[in-house]
């Protein structure tokens, strides 16, 4: 069964605190994160003379938001706008809802919208074109977007093997791989690649110290953090890069995983990631990955400004794999009891480490475990049926 999530926008208290980045088109006295800092008695105030001003957060990781609610009062309430989300190259922003004609907001404060939106977005907007009929300012107290979580079903195949889905988890406590680094080789690890080793080496990207360090490519052309982890078992989950100037940060990267630092399996990669600004932390998941590597390679292509390229802290977090579903009998009551109801929806785009498809249309059973007398049709109805 899917439901909506809770507010996934933080408590904030500035801007970019504790992550994402509040911002607003226009603003006076009142900045854009007091809309996203769960207090009603505290807003967002637009400039003066900016009734039609759009608010926005950035989200540290793409998100699919399908609901989003709004707290107003007043003449500053907004009356009409767009909920909007940013393509990913940054340049176009994409209709998800609009509104107009929403009026009386002191005898109904706190709205609900729900959006039919199937994409993720890391920045998404509301964009104000009319309000109540102050004339100098529109004000929004609260902001929240949802996200829809969807309980965790599996499936079972219908080969000889039974399989399950099993959901891959951030690690509670976000813990990396690479601990803290102060040369380029201890702790069981070695750090390799392009850099310029005197004042910025590579370890200075492990170091846990974001403000003062960096790593820096040794020039435009190329750059690479290769990572030996000696006998790692844990499987990578997110990377996470922080870079001091955002004119160096890694807009085009491969991440590439090697169990003997020659053969490279591509794990991730990102493209046209623009946008960064000075000391961002950006997280990116890697959906795909289901084995732990020995190797790891952060290769980027383009920085920001096509200069060398930096980071700040790098590094990469691991998994853990706490939801795994049991095998099953391929019983008729574990069909009944745990097989995937028709109704129901699984998001096989996130987050899944495997993936197991129920075949829709008839087909050959194959070497067929068919359990001809067990299947009470009564609870499930055989359409069709053909063995070879
Ligand atoms: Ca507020
Ligand atoms: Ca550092």
């Amino acid at each position: 069964m899917a439901y909506y999530s809770g507010n996934l926008i933080p408590k904030m208290t500035s801007n970019t605190t504790p992550s994402g980045v509040a911002s607003a088109t226009t603003y006076e006295a009142n900045p854009a994160w007091k809309a996203f800092d769960q207090d009603d008695s505290t807003y967002w105030q637009s400039g003066y003379y900016g009734q039609a001003s759009a608010i926005r957060y950035n989200f540290i990781s793409p998100q699919k938001i399908r609901k989003y609610t709004m707290t107003c009062y007043g003449n500053k309430a907004p009356k009409s706008w767009k909920f909007e989300g940013l393509s990913a190259d940054g340049v176009a922003w994409i209709m998800l809802d609009s509104q107009t004609g929403q009026i009386g907001w002191n005898a109904v404060p706190f709205r609900e919208f729900f959006i039919n939106n199937d994409n993720y977005y890391t920045a998404y907007r509301i964009n104000v074109i009319e309000n109540n009929g102050d004339t100098y300012y529109t004000y929004i107290y609260g902001i929240e977007m949802m996200g829809i979580v969807y309980d965790q079903k599996f499936l079972i195949s219908s080969g000889d093997e039974n399989d399950a889905i099993s959901v891959l988890n951030k690690a509670s406590s976000g813990e990396t791989l690479i601990p803290k680094m102060s040369a380029n080789i201890g702790n069981g690890i070695t750090l390799s690649g392009d850099s310029d080793n005197l004042t910025y080496p590579l370890w200075q990207a492990f170091d846990r110290n974001p403000t003062n360090t960096s790593w820096l490519s040794n020039n435009k052309e190329s750059a690479a953090i290769i990572m030996r982890i000696d006998g790692n078992d844990k499987i990578p989950y997110s990377i996470t890069v922080q870079c001091g100037s955002s004119n160096l940060a890694p807009v085009t990267w491969n991440f590439y995983g090697s169990n003997d630092g020659a053969t490279w399996s591509l794990l991730g990669s990102k493209s046209g990631d623009t946008g960064w600004t000075n000391f961002e932390v950006r997280e990116f998941l890697l959906p795909s990955v289901d084995e732990a590597n020995s190797y790891y390679k952060f290769e980027i292509i383009k920085s920001q400004n096509d200069d060398r390229k930096a980071c700040q802290e790098f590094n990469i977090i691991y998994a853990s794999d706490s939801s795994k579903v049991k095998y099953m009998k391929e019983t008729e009551r574990n069909f009944i009891s745990h097989g995937m109801e028709k109704s129901n929806t699984i998001d096989l785009s996130k987050m899944f480490k495997k993936k197991v498809y129920i075949e829709q249309n008839s087909k050959s059973i194959g070497s067929g475990k068919v359990y001809k007398k067990l299947i009470d049709t009564s609870k499930i109805s055989i359409k069709k049926v053909s063995i070879t």
